[in-house]
């Protein structure tokens, strides 16, 4: 796809954050004029972020003058009721998510992952084994860097990580392959139901062509009754064996070996990280690698190289005999849940934060491996309702008192396990600030 010409057209880019800045510069490049909206007031820093063709408008002044504008590009976080999203509908202006407007304009072809959990490690695997077969690659998209930056680049391959709030104002978006890895309950407050998200979610396959790639796990087989409509040749990544004719490749984990229907094999040796759902996550990163022709041995050398990411399912330290682990990345019940299958010790759950509308019963159904649940925060009267009949559940008003809690309860030979299964914004700015609070309480218990 070549670069859209804007030639002094009025852009309207909702939201002021990553996103929007990264859409108002490529905006800028393309020759067009960005009016940037929020519902805050920005800050200086963001002001001064953005790219000097562009201007701050108020939210009212935007939607009053919202029929003079060419395109809106909205940012992820702006659900699909805002009013100005709504306007623009009504004025019949386009609108488009960021990761549509910069795929419109992009250069390269693109790897797109999404799913409930895994993505960002899948995506960073999956950038190691591309650059490892010498290919230029960009990495990004929700992960944090966003595809707008992308633009222009010349990159070999764009391996993207989609979230489903991008995927709610797609049109062209094409990846040549595309995953969904996984799909339990996430972000039902926007999304209203599951039903709605996995159709948000499938939506990244809405304009594959008959010779991309779809990537589907066959150990989740809620895809199957669905992808009737996906165009794309399908193969899948799993635990379980391939049926005959079935393209993709199987994971032995205990044996830490990935193997494709056509014997393209990859053996990853002892240095895994500890995480069982890592190695779901490397059989899709291999899959995809095999799709785009990479060799066995290249996959194997980055798998063996994989060090995993920060906060996701990493230990801390060991105090008293006991064993404290970083799972804060772990923010919807899904995640905690996978993560609990970590241990066979017994673990010391510590679950809070901002629910985001999550049904705890997932996590419910797995609490029979726990000796403990701390509940903490705006959610902790859903989960310890959720849980309370399954194991014995402490409530703390807040993170620093369900740790002091957590440590209380632990006795040698214990795991307290931080993998809270919501967000972290009522007491943190991210979940890695939570993951770093986390490391701080446990170090000063050595203090
Ligand atoms: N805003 C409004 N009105 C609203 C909501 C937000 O004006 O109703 C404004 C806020 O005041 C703020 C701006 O919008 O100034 C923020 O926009 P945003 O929430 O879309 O955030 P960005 O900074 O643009 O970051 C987004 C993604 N954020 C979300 O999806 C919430 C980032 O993913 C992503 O890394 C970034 O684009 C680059 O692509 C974060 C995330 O939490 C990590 N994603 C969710 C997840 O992983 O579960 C989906
Ligand atoms: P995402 O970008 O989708 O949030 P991450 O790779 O950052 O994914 O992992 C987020 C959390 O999800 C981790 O803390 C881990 O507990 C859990 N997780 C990772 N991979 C999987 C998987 N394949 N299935 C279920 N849970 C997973």
């Amino acid at each position: 796809m070549t670069m859209q010409k804007l030639a002094g057209e009025r852009i309207l880019v909702v939201g002021l954050g990553a996103s929007g800045q990264a859409a108002a510069h490529l905006v800028e490049r393309l020759g067009g004029c960005a009016e940037v909206t929020d519902d805050r007031t920005p800050s200086s820093h963001a002001l001064t972020a953005l790219p000097e063709s562009a201007r701050f408008v108020d939210p009212h002044q935007a939607e009053r003058s919202i029929r003079d504008a060419a395109l809106v590009v909205t940012s992820p976080g702006i659900a699909a009721t805002h009013r100005l999203l709504l306007a623009a509908s009504a004025a019949a202006v386009e609108v488009v998510s960021e990761l549509e407007f910069a795929a419109r304009n992009l250069d390269s072809p693109m790897v797109a992952v999404t799913g409930t959990n895994g993505k960002s490690t899948t995506v960073s695997l999956l950038g190691e084994i591309l650059e490892r077969d010498g290919r230029r690659v960009f990495v990004g998209g929700n992960l944090g860097k966003p595809l707008s930056n992308a633009v222009g680049g010349g990159y070999d391959c764009c391996v993207v990580e989609v979230s489903s709030f991008q995927l709610e104002f797609v049109d062209t978006f094409r990846p040549r392959v595309a995953t969904i890895l996984n799909l339990t309950s996430d972000h039902l407050d926007r999304h209203g139901d599951m039903d709605a998200y996995a159709r948000t979610k499938l939506r990244v396959f809405d304009r594959m062509q008959p010779a991309d790639r779809a990537v589907l796990c066959r150990d989740q087989p809620w895809w199957r009754p669905r992808v009737g409509a996906v165009c794309a040749r399908i193969s899948t990544f799993g635990r379980t064996p391939l049926a005959a004719g079935e393209e993709g490749i199987v994971a032995d984990v205990r044996g830490r070996v990935l193997e494709a229907h056509d014997g393209w094999r990859v053996s990853v040796g002892e240095s895994w990280p500890v995480a069982p759902h890592d190695f779901d996550n490397l059989a899709a990163a291999a899959e995809i690698a095999r799709c785009l022709g990479i060799s066995a041995e290249t996959v194997a050398a980055s798998a063996r190289e994989f060090e995993g990411l920060a906060h996701r399912l990493r230990y801390v330290a060991t105090h008293a005999e006991v064993e404290y682990w970083d799972d804060s990345k772990a923010t919807n019940p899904g995640a905690t849940a996978r993560s609990l299958e970590a241990f066979d010790e017994p673990v010391i759950l510590m679950a809070g934060g901002i629910a985001k509308g999550a049904d705890f019963a997932e996590l419910a159904a797995v609490c029979g491996r726990l000796k403990c649940l701390i509940a903490y925060g705006e959610a902790a009267e859903s989960i310890e309702l959720a849980c309370r009949d399954r194991v014995a559940v402490r409530r703390r008003s807040d993170f620093r008192s369900a740790f002091a809690a957590a440590r209380d309860a632990a006795e040698p030979g214990d795991v307290v396990l931080l993998a809270p299964a919501c967000a972290s914004f009522d007491e943190f700015e991210n979940y890695a600030h939570r993951g770093r609070v986390f490391a701080g309480l446990v170090e000063e218990l050595g203090a």
